[in-house]
């Protein structure tokens, strides 16, 4: 098939998603055409068979508001014309799906068929999406969409309740490569930060207000000052024994650094910033904090799972389809704090579960989430909307 994807190409769990999808479609033969305002993140290497074409919004004095969506639907339909393609695949429902119902709607009058397929993220039902101004928009997008499919079943359910659509969503889940992310050696990285021998915490987010990344820094803290040296090192039962890495930027950096001050953590814990390539972090990481106050799927979570790490997570949206609580990890109530410290000390301190917990990680994301597994549910999906048409 001929594939166009839209999606955010920023570091967003999103446009990863949308970015994996189209260069595994295009290592099964298939050929794809990214419409982006700027090139997806890990697009990094020239693919025989994937093409990017960046939307531009002129500027003009009138326009306070530069129109994207409508850019958006001019250039979709521009390469639909002239690049052959078979189906649209947009990531996100605001506004991908509705300049896709466009750039439809506007080629078939002219004769041209081509189907649109809608996947929802989260963030576009659960925050944007609520907002009483977008809500016929999302639903009509929602609805005029030829296939619609959702990252988790808690977003389908959430998207049934939330708004009224009437589409059928099919839940395909998040994936991850699991060769590329897997456990690599990379001791002299993890003697670099801990030097001592001590346990690697790591958060990897975008640091919105959602992530709650200062959760992070205060469970960091209160493990550091009850010691978290696993059972056995002749430390276990003092302070310290743990360091913390935040991958990531955004909105709550400064409020995180700042909860690091105030907790007296700040030399333990380092600030790294947008990093790619994640799986080399991952790697040498003991345990990972996911405590965000909504999650649809928890890519991040995912993806160290699958380098087997634990995770210790809230228990929101659709994370528990994902961490098994007791067997991949732990999760706790959105803020429990002293919950997710209490947990998070049990597997580091003791070797045996933390060790039954890496593994079961690392199985979870191969039999549940492999993109092998993944990828083939949306061509099949692609096969059964094309058909429909
Ligand atoms: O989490 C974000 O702020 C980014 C957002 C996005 O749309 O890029 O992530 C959402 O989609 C990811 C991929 O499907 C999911 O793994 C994240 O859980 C979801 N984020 C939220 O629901 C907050």
């Amino acid at each position: 098939m001929t594939i166009g994807i839209t999606c955010y190409p920023t570091f967003g769990g999103s446009g990863v998603v949308a970015t994996e999808l189209g260069k595994a479609l295009a290592r099964r033969g298939h050929t794809v055409h990214f419409i982006a305002y700027a090139l997806p993140l890990r697009l990094e290497h020239m693919v025989e068979n994937v093409f990017f074409h960046e939307v531009r919004v002129n500027t003009y004095p009138l326009f306070e508001y530069p129109p994207y969506a409508l850019a958006l639907a001019s250039k979709m339909i521009d390469v639909a014309r002239h690049d052959g393609l078979d189906l649209l695949h947009v990531h996100y429902a605001i506004p991908h799906a509705t300049s896709a119902v466009l750039a439809r709607d506007i080629l078939r009058s002219k004769g041209i068929s081509i189907p649109i397929v809608t996947t929802l993220h989260g963030t576009d039902i659960t925050l944007v999406g609520k907002d009483a101004g977008f809500r016929p928009v999302v639903e009509h997008s929602i609805d005029a969409s030829d296939g619609v499919t959702s990252v988790s079943d808690w977003l389908r359910r959430e998207t049934y309740a939330s708004f009224d659509v009437s589409a059928d969503i099919e839940v395909i889940p998040n994936f991850v490569d699991t060769e590329r992310f897997s456990r690599q050696p990379k001791d002299h990285f993890k003697r670099a930060i801990a030097p001592d021998g001590e346990r690697l915490i790591v958060h990897v987010s975008n640091f919105r207000r959602v992530k709650r990344a200062p959760d992070a820094v205060e469970v960091f803290a209160r493990l550091h000052a009850q010691g978290a040296w696993p059972e056995g090192h002749p430390k276990h039962g003092q302070p310290g024994g743990v360091k913390l890495l935040m991958v990531g930027d955004g909105p709550d950096r400064m409020a995180s650094e700042a909860a690091a001050r105030a907790a007296g953590v700040w030399g333990d814990v380092r600030f790294i910033g947008k990093q790619e390539p994640v799986e080399e972090i991952l790697s040498i990481a003991d345990l990972f904090l996911m405590p965000s106050a909504s999650e649809t799927f928890g890519l991040a979570a995912l993806e160290a799972m699958a380098c087997g790490v634990p995770v210790v997570s809230s228990d929101v949206g659709g994370l528990p389809e994902l961490n098994i609580d007791g067997e991949t990890g732990f999760l706790r109530p959105i803020g429990d704090v002293d919950g997710m410290t209490e947990a998070a000390r049990t597997v580091l301190t003791t070797p045996d579960l933390h060790a039954r917990m890496a593994e079961a990680a690392r199985r979870r994301a191969v039999e549940h989430f492999d993109l092998d597994r993944i990828v083939p549910q949306y061509e099949a999906h692609y096969d059964r909307v094309v058909d429909a048409v």
